[in-house]
């Protein structure tokens, strides 16, 4: 080791050398005397190279790189800086879905060249810096130092680095839920999931660590993964405008190369890598009320007879903290909630479904089941020197299950057989970063389980929370048997998706949070993590009512639409503002509603195909400079643009659409797109788009999900004079059959001139939906119909034309081609 071999210091004392020491040791009272300060260390010349299947490995006589081809696109470097990798093992990349290529290994005089069909991973013999480069020999990405490291004295290993070239043009994008701007350029952010009360914008870090992101330059986007769970940094071009870098304090370097060009490769490449959310019950994307908290039982019932005696649609009730008994998990406060069960499947009866808060930290307290239970089986974290984990939390004095042990997850999961026999539908983990009072969180010395890989709270921090709502989410799932279950989770990191949906936790009621929230949804959108959303109306402070309101019709096109407030504000329903604002607030509910079957089946383009839910403009038109920098604009799915309003008092304002042609949601106007437009905002609209030619499945209004049986399904069917594609998906909304492909996925063409217009239908799947009947609203055509032909025979409806351009066609549900003529 170069420790003991070190260069002659100037400064030594002459007295004293390291040879004159006993044995070599060095005694407290002696000074350092020969020993180089711990210095960083870097992958020097290579000196040899091997390859097991589809790992090579390079050694520079030392330390060891592992590049292993993961697929056709991605490559997966290690660093070993002793020459021995640790054991294979990841929360973030589950076993399964490692899938290998077709690869090649090439040397010559200067390089090392790992191949697949679409990029090479070239390895310099004499630096051993990496680069990466597409299969016509570009280089996307490549180091600027060679990988290197630094020991670390204190707890052992590592403190590794990986230091990137930044180009002049690159833009960085992704890491989650940062409320930096969108583009990350020039900005340094930490991961180390924190509880982070009433954040503010740039504050960092938050709630979650998602170590990806995008780089965007020359039009060519590729993607880093770095999967490392201890605390970790990422660096955009701040410290030095040339370099990006990102380091941990521990762990391995591991990360994963992401070929793209295009941001939407990358980002359907990452889930390949961590996942997709499972397909959620339909409900759960109704609209959520939630507040800390609503108790007792005869509040419930009266905020459940307000939605209903108002028609404002709501699927979902929460109960936080309060409905606890002391907040001891899995327990009920009777005084409030005499009968838990009688409630719940009163509110069901009424189309509700009730979510229950859970939060880790478990009361110490001999008499309570669930920590007699924990205490007994060893299933509390404990500290280094085996004391238990203890912190006061909301229940007092708490101990916290290990949740990175896979049996303490089990058991966790059987907890809940009481709430769901109860009947609750869905589960919301909070406080799971860990948060502890005062200190913030677990000290780093605890012990954690691993999966078996044993580690300290700076390898499980990050962690904790998402293997929490694991526990949760496969617990709920066979207590259910075959129906999906809902769970909400605050603390997350890379691959939480597979097991829930996300808040950005406790935000501000201004409209600065409002605006960050949409940076934040899309952010989280292309990081992973689709089914998001923020509090609606901001959880601290007061909300007046157009922010209120321009909130609401910002949730309506987040993924996940919860309205939600701190225990110390006023009350906040949408009825609370007063009859005019009730009004806008019930029509963009209702919009929500009407829109469901779109949402759902951009969810199951999510969740099956891996394309992200929200979708900033700079993904759809990368090549465009300008925008990098736009972070208003949002497509949901592939059809809908949205701009949400995050100002008082505006009259009108700018929205950039994407090339191509759109009309006005609301006027059904045709608009030239690749440009910046005007818009008027007044509070009862919001500036919504949706692409020529497409198909929109439309729900008829509900006041909440599957409220009755639909008997005729309805589309809005939009022009184009060129050819557009449109999906809609189907299934039963709430069990799994859908694993065993028992769904529906509908697939449109429309194209039209100046004449005519044709859509066309293909239907592929097991799932039979009940209704037999479309009820078709064609949107804009450019020309007065006077004949339609469906599957070559003549329609004989009417072809009447309404003050929003449109005519209505009825087709059987299983028309293959439809022709409108002038
Ligand atoms: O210490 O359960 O972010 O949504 O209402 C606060 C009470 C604990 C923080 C969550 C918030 C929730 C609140 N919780």
């Amino acid at each position: 080791m170069d420790e003991l071999n070190p260069p002659a210091a100037p400064d030594v004392n002459p007295e004293l050398t390291i040879d004159q020491l006993d044995d070599g040791i060095q005694h407290v009272n002696n000074p350092i005397v020969g020993l180089t300060a711990i210095e960083k260390k870097y992958l020097t010349k290579i000196v040899e190279y091997s390859q097991n299947n589809n790992n090579f490995y390079f050694s520079d006589g030392v330390a060891k790189v592992e590049v292993r081809v993961v697929s056709d696109e991605i490559i997966r470097i290690r660093l070993a800086p002793h020459g021995a990798f640790l054991e294979e093992f990841s929360y973030a990349v589950p076993e399964n879905t490692k899938r290998v290529t077709v690869f090649s290994f090439r040397e010559d005089e200067k390089n090392y060249r790992v191949s697949t069909n679409t990029v090479t991973c070239i390895i310099d013999k004499e630096t051993c810096l990496i680069s990466f480069a597409d299969n016509q020999d570009v280089i996307i990405n490549q180091d600027q130092a060679p990988m290197h490291w630094e020991e670390n004295s204190d707890f052992g290993g590592y403190y590794v680095y990986a230091t990137k070239k930044a180009s002049a043009e690159e833009s960085f994008f992704g890491l989650g839920d940062k409320t930096a701007n969108f583009n990350l350029r020039g900005k340094r952010l930490v991961n180390w999931n924190s509880d982070t009360y009433s954040f503010a914008k740039d504050q960092d870090p938050l709630y979650r660590s998602i170590p990806f992101y995008i780089g965007l330059s020359d039009e060519t986007a590729y993607g880093i993964f770095f999967d490392n769970t201890f605390k970790s940094y990422f660096d955009f071009a701040h410290e030095d405008n040339g370099k990006t870098s990102f380091w941990a304090d521990g762990g391995e370097l591991q990360y994963y190369y992401i070929h793209g060009p295009k941001m939407m490769d990358v980002v359907k490449r990452y889930h390949s890598l961590t996942g997709t959310h499972p397909m959620p019950p339909l409900w759960a994307l109704g609209f959520h009320q939630c507040r800390w908290s609503y108790y007792p039982e005869s509040k419930i019932k009266d905020l459940a007879r307000n939605f209903r005696e108002r028609k404002i649609p709501c699927d979902a009730i929460y109960l936080d903290i309060d409905y606890m008994d002391g907040y001891r998990c899995f327990t009920w406060n009777k005084k409030y909630f005499p009968d838990p069960k009688r409630m719940v499947k009163e509110l069901a009866d009424d189309g509700f479904r009730t979510v229950v808060i859970i939060d880790p930290g478990i009361k110490v307290d001999d008499n309570y089941w669930v920590f007699r239970e924990g205490k007994e089986k060893k299933y509390f974290c404990r500290r280094c020197d085996d004391y238990f984990m203890e912190g006061y939390v909301w229940p007092g004095r708490c101990q916290f299950p290990d949740f990175t042990n896979p049996e303490v997850r089990d058991w966790w999961g059987t907890l809940f057989e009481g709430l769901v026999d109860a009947g609750v539908a869905g589960v919301w983990n909070d406080m799971n970063e860990p948060a502890v009072f005062g200190s913030g969180t677990f000290p780093v010395d605890v012990r954690h389980n691993f999966d078996g890989h044993r580690g300290s709270h700076r390898k499980a921090h990050n962690v904790y929370g998402m293997q929490m709502v694991r526990a949760t989410y496969n617990g709920l799932k066979k207590l259910y048997k075959n129906k999906r279950p809902f769970t909400i989770t605050r603390a997350g990191y890379s691959g939480v998706q597979r097991y829930s949906s996300v808040w950005t936790g406790d935000n501000v009621a201004s409209w600065e949070h409002l605006k960050l929230g949409s940076v934040q949804l899309q952010r989280l959108s292309v990081s992973g993590i689709s089914f998001c959303g923020t509090d609606i109306g901001g959880f601290s402070g007061e909300p007046d009512a157009e922010l209120f309101t321009r909130w609401i019709q910002f949730g309506v096109f987040s993924p996940f639409m919860r309205a939600h407030s701190a225990g110390d504000t006023r009350e906040r329903e949408p009825w609370s503002f007063g009859e005019v604002y009730e009004a806008i607030n019930r029509k963009f509910i209702e919009l929500r509603y009407r829109l469901l079957p779109y949402i759902y089946s951009a969810f199951w383009e999510h969740h099956k195909y891996g394309f992200p839910i929200l979708r900033p403009v700079v993904m759809l038109e990368q090549e465009d400079k300008t925008n990098h920098y736009r972070e208003n604009e949002f497509t949901f799915g592939d059809k809908i643009l949205v701009a949400p309003v995050t100002e008082p008092g505006i009259q009108q304002m700018v929205v950039y659409l994407p090339k191509g042609k759109w009309y006005d949601y609301w006027t059904h106007e045709l608009i030239e797109g690749g440009r910046e437009i005007t818009v008027a905002t007044p509070l009862d609209s919001l500036p919504i788009f949706v692409k020529a030619g497409s198909v929109i499945p439309e729900s008829p209004l509900m006041q909440y999900v599957n409220e009755f049986e639909v008997d005729e399904f309805m589309f809005q069917v939009y022009y184009s004079d060129y050819e557009v594609r449109s999906f809609y998906y189907e299934d039963h909304g709430d069990t799994f059959a859908y694993e065993q492909d028992i769904y529906m996925e509908k697939k449109f063409l429309v194209n039209g001139d100046a004449t005519s217009m044709t859509i066309k239908q293909s239907i592929e799947g097991l799932f039979t939906p009940r209704y037999e009947t479309y009820d078709l609203k064609i949107i804009s055509l450019p020309f007065t119909p006077s004949r339609v032909i469906i599957d070559n025979r003549d329609y004989t409806g009417s072809l009447e034309v309404d003050d929003l351009h449109r005519i209505r066609i009825q087709a059987s549900k299983n028309f293959r081609n439809i022709q409108i003529l002038a």
